[in-house]
C-alpha cells in the first residue's frame, strides 16, 4: 500500500492500526472529487446512503444512524489522563493503560472484510498559526464524506504537517453498533481519540468534539490558548463596521440559529447584517495587538434540523440546498426529498419515518424525524458566511456571551462586572438538558461554558486556565462577558420572548455595552439592561412593556436557591476550585443580602 505522506510518526502508527484491525483495503482519502464520487456511489448500492432528488436539492444525501445511536453518548465518554484528578469530577475517567486494552480487544479483526479509510484533516485554515492536523481511520464512508465537509482534507493537510509528530490520531471501529460496548475515548496526554461500536455524528465524526473540543482544550492549556464551545459571529452596523462576538451555548440551544442570525425587518432596512463565522467551535488566542482572536476550525456545519425553516433560520436552510447530508430526517417519497418537524406545517403522507418504517405526517402520531437529527452542510453554503471565514489570523473578539435554557431564573441578558466575573458567570451556567446527548430531556443541569461534556481535562483547571488568561489582557481589551437567556416561560409554559432574529435586539445592546454608549442598571448579579435600552420598535404586538420588565427582572429570593446549587456544584472540585470563584460566590452572597 502506498501512504500520502513520508512522515514515519503518521506511518508507523497506520501500520499499527492496520495490524490491530485487518483491513481488507486500506484507501487514503486524497480530497479528489472523483474519489469521493466513487464513495457515494458505493454508499448508495449498499443502502448506506440514498440519492435525494437532483433537481431540488442536488448533491444531497439521506443516511440513517442505527436507533440506539442517534445522539451522543456522555455516559460512555471517557477522558483517558494518567491520574483522575487530571479528568476531575465532571469526567469519566479510565487509566490509559485500562482503556487501551479493552479498546484494542474491541478494536482487534473488526475491519475483516471492510476497508479502512483514512482521512487526513486539518482543524482551521490548512497552514493557520492557529490551525492542528488529525488523522481518522475509520471503516465507515458515512464518516468519510461528513468529515469531508466538516474538515479540510486530503493532500493538502499531509503537506502541511511535513514529518512533524504534531497530529493527533483518530481510530473509529463501527465494529457491530452494540450499544454495551460503546465507547469514546480520548486520550489528551498522547494526542489520541478511539471510539467504537457508534456511526453517529459527535461520537464517530473525531475532528469535531473529540479533538476540536475534548484534546484540544487541553491542547489550549497547555500551549495557551483556548477552544471552546461557541459560535462566531459578526454584526455589522450601518456604518460597516463589524464587531465579532463568542456564544457559549449548551448543544441544541441556539448557537447555529445566532450565528446565522437574519436581523428584524427595522434593522435591516438601517442596513444591520450578521455574518457566520462559525456556529459550534472557537479556538482563541491573543494577538500581536493584544486583543483575542478567534478562528472557527470547521469547514461545515453539523446542524440540528428540527424545527429549522425559512422563518427560523433561513440560512440554514439555504446552505442545506445542495452537497448536503441529512441524517435521521423523514424521507418524502412523493418527491425524494427530506422532511422534519417545524420545517413546515406540510408533513409528507407518503413518506419513511427517521427509524426506516412508512410514515404518514398527516395521521401518524410518531415523530418523522429524531429531535437530534442533523444536517451536515459545507460552510461555503451558507449565504451570510463571513468574509473572514478563511482568515488565518482570525476574528478580533469584541464580546462573549454565555447562555442556557432557563424557564426561570437567568434574565433575557446581564453583563459581568469584569473578566473574572465573567468567568463566574460562565462558570455557574445551568441549562435544560436537550436531545443531542442520550439520556433524559428538559432536566436543569450545571454546564460550566457549555462545555460539561467537553472539557478534556479537570475543569477546575480550566477555569483557573480562563482566569490566567484573563491576566495577560489589558482590560481595556479584553472582550466583555455577558449572560443571555432566549429561553425564560411564563407559568403556562410560554416562551416570554420571541427570539431567533430578535434576539439582534440584545446583541445591539451587547455592543453598544462593549463600545460604552448605554447604562445599565446594577443588580446583584451584574449589569441588566434598562428597559427602555432594549429596543422593541416591530414587536410592540408581542412583547409588552410588562413581560420585557419581568424577563430583565432579577428575583434574589431565586438567586438564594441558585448559589445553593452552586455551592454543591463547586464542592466537587475541593481544593482545586479557583479562589477567584470562591471569592465571586462570597461576593454575590453578599449582593444578594
Ligand atoms: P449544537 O449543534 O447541538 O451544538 O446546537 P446549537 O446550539 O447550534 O443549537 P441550534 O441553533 O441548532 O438550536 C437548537 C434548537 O433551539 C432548535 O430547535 C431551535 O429551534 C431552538 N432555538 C434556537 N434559537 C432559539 C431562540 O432564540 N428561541 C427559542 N425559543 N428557541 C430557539
Ligand atoms: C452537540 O451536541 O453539541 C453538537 C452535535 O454540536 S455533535 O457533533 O453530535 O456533538
Ligand atoms: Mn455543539
Amino acid at each position: 500500500m502506498k501512504h500520502l505522506t513520508q512522515n514515519k510518526t503518521v506511518i508507523d502508527w497506520i501500520e499499527e492500526k492496520i495490524e490491530l484491525v485487518k483491513p481488507d483495503e486500506v484507501v487514503w482519502i486524497d480530497g479528489s472529487e472523483e474519489q469521493l464520487e466513487a464513495l457515494r456511489k458505493e454508499a448508495c448500492s449498499t443502502g448506506e446512503l440514498e440519492k435525494l432528488n437532483e433537481e431540488l436539492l442536488p448533491g444531497c444525501y439521506l443516511h440513517r444512524t442505527a436507533v440506539n445511536d442517534v445522539a451522543r453518548v456522555e455516559g460512555r465518554t471517557f477522558i483517558c489522563t494518567e491520574t483522575k484528578e487530571e479528568a476531575g469530577p465532571t469526567n469519566n475517567w479510565m487509566a490509559p493503560a485500562e482503556a487501551y486494552e479493552m479498546l484494542y480487544d474491541i478494536a482487534r479483526d473488526s475491519y475483516k472484510g471492510r476497508t479502512m479509510y483514512v482521512i487526513p484533516y486539518s482543524m482551521g485554515p490548512v497552514g493557520s498559526p492557529f490551525s492542528k492536523v488529525g488523522i481518522e481511520l475509520t471503516d465507515s464512508i458515512y464518516v468519510v464524506l461528513n468529515m469531508v465537509i466538516m474538515t479540510r482534507t486530503g493532500k493538502a493537510v499531509m503537506e502541511a504537517l511535513g514529518d512533524s509528530n504534531d497530529w493527533v490520531r483518530g481510530l473509529h471501529c463501527k465494529c457491530d453498533i452494540d450499544d454495551e460496548k460503546r465507547y469514546i475515548c480520548q486520550f489528551p496526554q498522547d494526542n489520541t481519540i478511539i471510539s467504537v461500536n457508534s456511526g453517529y455524528g459527535g461520537n464517530v465524526l473525531l475532528g469535531k468534539k473529540c479533538f476540536a473540543l475534548r484534546i484540544a482544550s487541553y491542547q489550549g492549556w497547555k500551549e495557551n490558548w483556548q477552544a471552546e464551545h461557541m459560535l462566531i459571529l459578526g454584526l455589522e452596523n450601518p456604518q460597516g463596521e463589524v464587531k465579532y462576538i463568542c456564544a457559549a451555548f449548551p448543544s441544541a440551544c441556539g448557537k447555529t440559529n445566532l450565528a446565522m442570525l437574519i436581523p428584524p425587518e427595522g434593522y435591516k432596512a438601517k442596513g444591520y447584517k450578521v455574518w457566520c463565522v462559525g456556529d459550534d467551535i472557537s479556538w482563541i488566542r491573543k494577538g500581536p495587538d493584544g486583543r483575542l482572536y478567534a478562528i472557527n476550525p470547521e469547514n461545515g456545519f453539523f446542524g440540528v434540523a428540527p424545527g429549522t425553516n425559512v422563518k427560523s433560520n433561513p440560512n440554514a436552510l439555504a446552505a442545506t440546498m445542495k452537497n448536503t447530508i441529512f441524517t435521521n430526517v423523514a424521507h418524502n417519497l412523493d418527491n425524494n426529498t427530506v422532511w422534519w418537524e417545524g420545517l413546515d406545517k406540510n408533513p409528507p403522507e407518503n413518506a419513511i419515518e427517521w427509524k426506516g418504517n412508512p410514515w404518514n405526517g398527516k395521521t401518524s402520531e410518531e415523530k418523522g424525524a429524531h429531535p437530534n437529527s442533523r444536517l451536515t452542510a459545507p460552510a461555503v453554503n451558507c449565504p451570510c458566511i463571513s468574509p473572514e471565514f478563511e482568515n488565518p489570523a482570525g476574528v478580533p473578539i469584541s464580546a462573549i456571551v454565555f447562555g442556557g435554557r432557563r424557564a426561570k431564573l437567568a434574565p433575557l441578558v446581564y453583563q459581568s462586572r469584569d473578566w473574572n466575573h465573567g468567568v463566574f458567570v460562565g462558570s455557574i451556567m445551568a441549562s435544560e438538558t436537550t436531545a443531542a446527548a442520550a439520556g433524559a430531556v428538559g432536566v436543569v443541569r450545571r454546564d460550566p461554558m457549555a462545555m460539561l461534556p467537553f472539557c478534556g481535562y479537570n475543569m477546575a483547571d480550566y477555569w483557573q486556565h480562563w482566569v490566567n488568561i484573563g491576566k495577560t489582557l489589558d482590560p481595556e481589551k479584553a472582550p466583555k462577558i455577558f449572560n443571555v437567556n432566549w429561553f425564560r416561560k411564563d407559568d403556562d409554559g410560554n416562551f416570554l420572548w420571541p427570539g431567533f432574529g430578535d434576539n439582534l435586539r440584545v446583541l445591539e445592546w451587547i455592543i453598544k455595552r462593549c463600545d460604552g454608549k448605554v447604562d445599565a442598571d446594577e443588580t446583584a448579579i451584574g449589569y441588566v439592561p434598562k428597559a427602555e435600552d432594549i429596543n422593541l420598535e416591530g414587536i410592540e404586538d408581542e412583547v409588552s412593556d410588562a413581560q420585557l420588565k419581568e424577563i430583565l427582572s432579577v428575583d434574589n429570593s431565586l438567586w438564594d436557591a441558585e448559589v445553593a446549587g452552586i455551592e454543591e456544584f463547586y464542592a466537587k472540585f475541593g481544593d482545586k476550585l479557583p479562589a477567584t470563584l470562591k471569592n465571586e460566590l462570597e461576593t454575590l452572597k453578599a449582593n444578594l443580602k
